[in-house]
């Protein structure tokens, strides 16, 4: 007890040798809110929700409000949950950029107005409308063979196969030029790779597949088996869209085999959004359906990717 009023008495005599501090408020008024400069790039008939409050310091900012103010012919915009803005571009809006325009209250009500800048391009799609898009099909497998897709032709009669012409497309340090096809197994024309899939690097071909993105088995179940003939080949050595072959490892292609998104992603998840952005313009490009999985997998990924678009490249 006594140990106790000495401690006591000992605060007292600190406090009281202690000079006046004069502490400035640290409660000062929170920050302004503060709109952000926004600018999204979408494609005819697409929607995207973008986040328009920047200033994370706007006390209780759960509670602060958005309204729309103005949106131009073709675009509608209004305010959504989480200070989003639903923008929704009508499917005859031109190319262009076009302005919404907003304001934001805080829950002290002080407003801020901002602006959404939409650029509306031909031949994008925001990635989630784009998955919107793809049919849903029951997948059959039946009837299928892999030498109903003729591959690895030499269209152009240039002496390099279907194969080659990937690996010089693809390579990042460029194949030497020749009269002939510089590519073969044993000979890598000087040229380096690089494989997304699992951030592989190699200076020899022959440690590198051609991966059908979609892959042939794949295909024929989700559409191909209708096909002609010529139109599987066509598919099979799609030169004209990047996205449908691509030089990767052996082994990853070779772990992927035939699966889908749902049953396989690339080892690297880095790559997961690239992956599913090429998978989903491929599934378009060929109007291949996909199935509820594959579906529900292709949306989950696309969550993680922030704002992203596809290129559209549709076969003739
Ligand atoms: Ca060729
Ligand atoms: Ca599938």
């Amino acid at each position: 007890m006594a140990r106790r009023r000495l401690t006591g008495w000992a605060i007292i005599l600190v406090a009281a040798l202690t000079p006046l501090v004069v502490v400035a408020p640290t409660s000062a008024a929170p920050a302004e809110p503060t709109t952000r400069p926004d600018r999204v790039v979408v494609g005819a008939g697409d929607r995207v929700r973008v986040a328009v409050l920047a200033n994370d310091r706007v006390r209780r900012k759960k509670r602060a409000r958005v309204r729309v103010l103005r949106t131009p012919p073709r675009i509608r915009a209004r305010a959504v949950k989480h200070r989003r803005v639903l923008v929704r571009v009508g499917p005859r809006a031109k190319p262009g950029t076009y302005r919404v325009r907003y304001r934001v209250i805080d829950v002290r009500g002080r407003k801020a107005r901002g602006v959404i800048r939409v650029v509306v391009r031909r031949g994008v799609r925001v990635l989630s409308s784009a998955i919107d898009d793809l049919r849903i099909e029951p997948e059959v497998r039946t009837g299928y063979d892999r030498d109903r897709f003729r591959h690895w032709i030499d269209a152009d009669g240039d002496g390099c196969n279907t194969r080659s012409e990937v690996l010089i497309a693809e390579a990042v340090t460029p194949v030497a030029t020749g009269t002939s096809c510089p590519i073969t197994n044993a000979n890598s024309g000087g040229g380096s790779w690089y494989s997304y899939f699992d951030g592989v690097t190699t200076t020899s071909p022959t440690g590198f597949d051609i991966d059908h993105l979609v892959p042939l088995a794949e295909a024929w179940d989700s559409g191909a088996r209708t096909w002609t003939d010529a139109r599987r080949e066509a598919f099979a050595n799609d030169l004209d869209d990047p996205r449908t072959l691509v030089a990767v490892t052996a082994s990853s292609n070779r772990s992927k085999s035939d699966r889908d998104p749902a049953e396989w992603l690339p080892p690297r998840a880095a790559a997961h959004c690239r992956y599913v952005r090429e998978w989903v313009a491929v599934k378009l490009r060929w109007d291949l359906s996909v199935d509820v999985a594959e579906r529900d997998t292709l949306r989950s990924v696309t969550d993680g990717c922030g704002q992203t678009t596809i290129r559209l490249l549709r076969t003739p």
